[in-house]
Order: C-alpha cells, then structure tokens, then sequence
C-alpha cells in the first residue's frame, strides 16, 4: 500500500482539529508542540507505510514503558536527554561562555535529600563484599581558577552489582547509600570516601530493553559517578565522569561520556586511617569548574520529576 494522504485537506484540517491548534482553550505552546509532533508521527506513517499493527504495536509499547516506569530511561537509551546537552553546549557557545567543566546527562536515578556534610562525606552505608574502597575528591573553583567557598557537591554512583540504592530491584540498599553531599570550605575541597561502582545495565524484561534489542543495541553504561554542583555565583553543573579503563567507555547505551570526564585511578595505601574498608584503595581527584550566572541567572537550572527520600 502506497498511498500518500498526508498533504489533503482532510488530514491537515484533523492535525488541527486534534490538538486545537489556534484554539483559545488549554495553552498555546501544548498545542503547538502536540500538532508538531503528530504532525511528524502521521508524515512517518505515510512515508515509511507504517502498518496498523506497527502503530498498535508502538501504543502498546507506550503503555508497557508507563508500566515499567522506564520513560525516562528510554529517554537516556535513545540519546534525546544527550540531545539536550548538545543543545546547552551550543547554547553556551553563542554565549561565549567556556572553560568549565563539561555537563553530562543527570540519567534517571538521583534522589534529592541526601545529608550535607562540611568537606567530607563517608557515603557507603551498606556492606558491598565485592566492591573496594574509593576515594573521590577534588577542588571547586571558578572559571577564574579561585576556590569556591559553600559549593555543594551531590555525588551518587551504583554498587558492586551496578545497582543504584532507592532503585535497586533485589531491596539491598538503603536510601542513601552511595550517594552524598558535601559543602566546600575556604579552600574549595570536597572529598567522598564510598566504594568503586560497577557499570549499570536496563533492567533485561523492561521495556527500554525491549526495544533495544530490536535495534540490535545493548543497555549499557561503563561505571560512573553522577554529580551535582551548586553554588549561589554560578550555574548548577551537571556531569558524571567515568572509571578509567572500563571497557564500555565509548559504548555507553546513554552516549554520556566525555574525553574530559574520565579522571585517572591511582592505587593508595593509608585507607585505613582514613575510615575506609580496607587499607589500599583506589583514588580519583575530580576537579571542577564552575561558570557563572549569565546575565545574573542560572540558565542551566533543569526541571525534571525526582525522586527524593528523607535521609
Ligand atoms: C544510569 O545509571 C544512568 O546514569 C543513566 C543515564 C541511565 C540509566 C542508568
Ligand atoms: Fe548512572
């Protein structure tokens, strides 16, 4: 079946009729991006012959994600929320605005309320018997190179098994293991003291899996540490950087890796003293940089349903 119907009268007045394009109920900026996108999705249809069980197919598919809960994990898998960092990146360009660190996608697993600590935060709450102690630290500074004062750095990363805590199908976690906040002092410091993730995987009967497999992909990332940097003179950053030498570096299903956000590991000793598990341990100095406000605003403030728990 060939046939075009996109472009009559017919379809283009029910475009319009269906998401009240020009309507002077519910909000102009709705209906427009709503005809936008059907728009699109009934043009697809049309050119590619899309079959009614395909389109059944596809809104069965909505309703297993909503199911599942994986909307915004797909989102990730299929690069949109990549897309989107793309996008600020430009954004800062024209601006002018450079030499921070780089921005990388939140993802879907951060849970607000984690305690502020001063400077230093022991985030591994529960026993992991496969993973060893990491120290992650760093200093915040502006694009000046000067130590930020009262930074709040927010850290969370997964467990030996890949598992992310308040999210974590086998229940082993508490709500806020691995996963932190520190305040920096006069000198800009921060420092976590928790255990090495594991690389994180979709879960295998979910739906963002589903359709991975269809297009013949995997579900995912090499082991990460997420952030969250705050400060009231700057924009909020948002990044995550990679364990070296991880094999999925460049083959992370989420697209989130930089070249400047995969920090080295350096073997330790003196772990011990320090509060951590084990003696050796592994050490990996993050620092960040912080742009500021833009014409006295943080443009870089992304609204987005969150989980949060209460520590
Ligand atoms: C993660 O840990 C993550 O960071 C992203 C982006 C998607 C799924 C799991
Ligand atoms: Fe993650």
């Amino acid at each position: 079946m060939s046939v075009k119907v996109f472009d009559t009268q017919e379809v283009q007045d029910l475009l319009k009729a269906a998401s009240n394009l020009g309507g002077d109920k519910g909000s102009a900026r709705c209906q427009q991006i709503v005809h936008r996108l059907l728009s699109d999705l009934f043009k697809a249809i049309d050119d590619l012959d899309i079959t009614p069980d395909e389109v059944w197919a596809g809104v069965n598919y909505l309703n297993k994600l909503g199911q599942d809960g994986e909307a915004a994990l797909l989102a990730a898998g299929l690069g949109l929320e990549k897309y989107l960092d793309i996008r600020m990146d430009a954004a800062d360009k024209a601006a002018g605005l450079d030499g921070g660190t780089p921005r990388t996608i939140e993802g879907p697993l951060y849970v607000a309320g984690a305690p502020v600590r001063e400077g230093v935060s022991r985030i591994d709450l529960d026993a992991d018997a496969d993973a060893g102690p990491l120290v992650i630290r760093g200093t915040v500074t502006g694009t000046d190179g000067k130590p930020v004062a009262g930074a709040v750095v927010e850290c969370w990363h997964a467990n030996s098994k890949g598992f992310y805590s308040h999210f974590d199908p086998t229940g082993a976690q508490t709500d806020f293991n691995l996963r932190g906040a520190v305040r920096t002092g006069a000198d800009g410091k921060y420092e976590f003291r928790t255990l090495m993730p594991v690389g994180y995987g979709c879960p295998p009967q979910g739906a963002t899996q589903q359709l991975l497999d269809g297009l013949g992909r995997h579900g995912s990332r090499p082991a990460h540490v997420h952030f969250f940097v705050t400060s009231e003179a700057h924009r909020k950053l948002t990044t995550q950087f990679n364990i070296e030498g991880d094999p999925l570096i460049w083959d992370d299903f989420a697209y989130a890796t930089r070249e400047e956000l995969i920090p080295h590991v350096v073997g330790k000793t003196g772990g011990t003293a320090l509060g951590m598990k084990a003696d050796a341990y592994q050490d990996i100095e993050f620092d960040i940089v912080l742009t500021p406000l833009l014409e006295g605003k943080d443009n870089q403030i992304v609204h987005r349903l969150r989980a949060s728990a209460a520590a």
